[in-house]
């Protein structure tokens, strides 16, 4: 594994030598100040690096070269946004960058209904309630097809629940689910959103597939030609929300993409987080279907709190329905494989996928899931792990 850590850039209240000092030797980071659709030049990518190199660490991997929206929507104006992406793609390859990680989620990125939810020993991780996502839908945006896409039981859970709550939980519920995409911090209002949704209107599941694989067809011969690898990052929750289309939420899905694109540039940001959301995602065994496709991993636990698996939160990286230990046996038994085919860089960027909030994080003003000392506790669970397994092989 090459231990790696996200890194929000300048700004970030989490600074490179903290990152260095957890054990980092990869930095995951973006051009954050860069809003969606701008071109990325050189000069600018140039200068990012050399922050990360003065650090002693590497940037090999960036997170994310956010995908506009008119790109997923499949409209006229999105050549002119492929041409752009292309040429920030010609940028970041002329930067030594090896790995472009993006999604193809409408609207949001990630989905919680809560940042700050306590666990048994007080630290807090972010909670995705299905109750409260349903509340918001009915209460909040007003959406009128919920009997569609929701249970009776479902909806009724919502609906309790959202009684229980005095205005200031309602507003905490509200912005935790419209909060930015990460990295940012402006929330959108109800209205805003609202309007964004109905962007979305009479694109399905299959529409939405075909557009990506548009942008891939676009996109990968120009990454095979420059020696970059695009890294698809699965849906979070993994599956539909507030009526729009998701298409990467199981393995199933994601082989459904590499058939139509078969390019070895079409990769995927393998997260065992998002995958884990779902009940019948098993996350090692989608690691091992797509080993030789993952050039970059997210690593994160979950537990699904009581019966309903629409509900879940985040754990400590060691402690949840996540097998960590067998998924580091599967990440050395890949990088074993890459190396003996003579790969030039056997080893995988494994990123810890946000952390719990402990010790004094939550007095910082760090991004949501980003906070320092969870991340680094969980990047020294992963590496022991792999000196564990590595010692354990050297004596089998
Ligand atoms: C990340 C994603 O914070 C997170 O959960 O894993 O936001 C990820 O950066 C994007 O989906 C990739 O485009
Ligand atoms: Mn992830």
């Amino acid at each position: 594994m090459i231990p790696s850590f996200r890194w929000f850039g300048p700004t970030d209240v989490v600074t490179l030598q903290h990152i260095r000092q957890a054990g980092a030797r990869s930095v995951v980071t973006a051009l954050h100040d860069h809003s969606c659709g701008s071109l990325w030049s050189r000069e600018a990518i140039a200068n990012h690096r050399q922050l990360v190199e003065n650090a002693d660490m590497k940037w090999h991997v960036v997170e994310s070269l956010p995908i506009h929206e008119s790109i997923k929507q499949g409209k006229p104006e999105s050549e002119r946004y492929l041409e752009i992406y292309a040429e920030s793609m010609r940028n970041l390859a002329a930067e030594g960058i090896d790995v472009i990680c993006y999604n193809f989620m409408p609207v949001t990125d990630w989905t919680r209904t809560e940042l700050a939810h306590p666990l048994s020993d007080t630290s807090t991780v972010l909670l995705c309630d299905g109750a409260g996502l349903a509340a918001f839908e009915r209460h909040v945006l007003d959406l009128g097809d919920l009997e569609t896409r929701y249970s009776a039981d479902e909806l009724l859970a919502g609906d309790q629940l959202w009684e229980t709550l005095d205005d200031a939980a309602k507003d905490r519920l509200t912005s935790a689910i419209l909060l930015g995409l990460p990295g940012t911090v402006d929330n959108l209002s109800p209205t805003e959103f609202k309007s964004m949704l109905a962007d979305y209107d009479g694109i399905d599941a299959a529409t939405l597939r075909s557009n990506l694989v548009r942008f891939l067809e676009y996109v990968t011969p120009i990454a095979e030609e420059i020696g970059i690898t695009m890294a698809i990052h699965p849906d979070d929750p993994p599956r539909p929300l507030f009526g729009l289309p998701r298409v990467l939420s199981t393995g199933d899905d994601f082989q459904k993409i590499v058939d139509a694109v078969p390019s070895k540039a079409n990769g995927l940001t393998f997260c065992s987080g998002s995958f884990g959301g779902r009940l019948e995602n098993n996350p090692v065994e989608i690691f091992e279907r797509f080993a030789e496709r993952i050039p970059f991993a997210h690593f994160r636990n979950v537990q699904f709190l009581n019966e309903d698996t629409n509900t879940f939160c985040e754990s400590p990286h060691l402690d949840g329905r996540v097998d960590m230990i067998a998924l580091v046996e599967a990440l050395r038994n890949e990088e074993q494989r890459r190396e003996e085919e003579g790969h030039s860089c056997p080893l995988i960027p494994v990123r810890p996928d946000h952390g719990r909030e402990l010790i004094d994080d939550s007095t910082k003003q760090s991004y949501a899931g980003y906070s320092y000392q969870g991340r680094a506790i969980a990047l020294a669970e992963l590496l022991a792990i792999e000196k564990t397994l590595n010692r354990t092989s050297l004596k089998g």
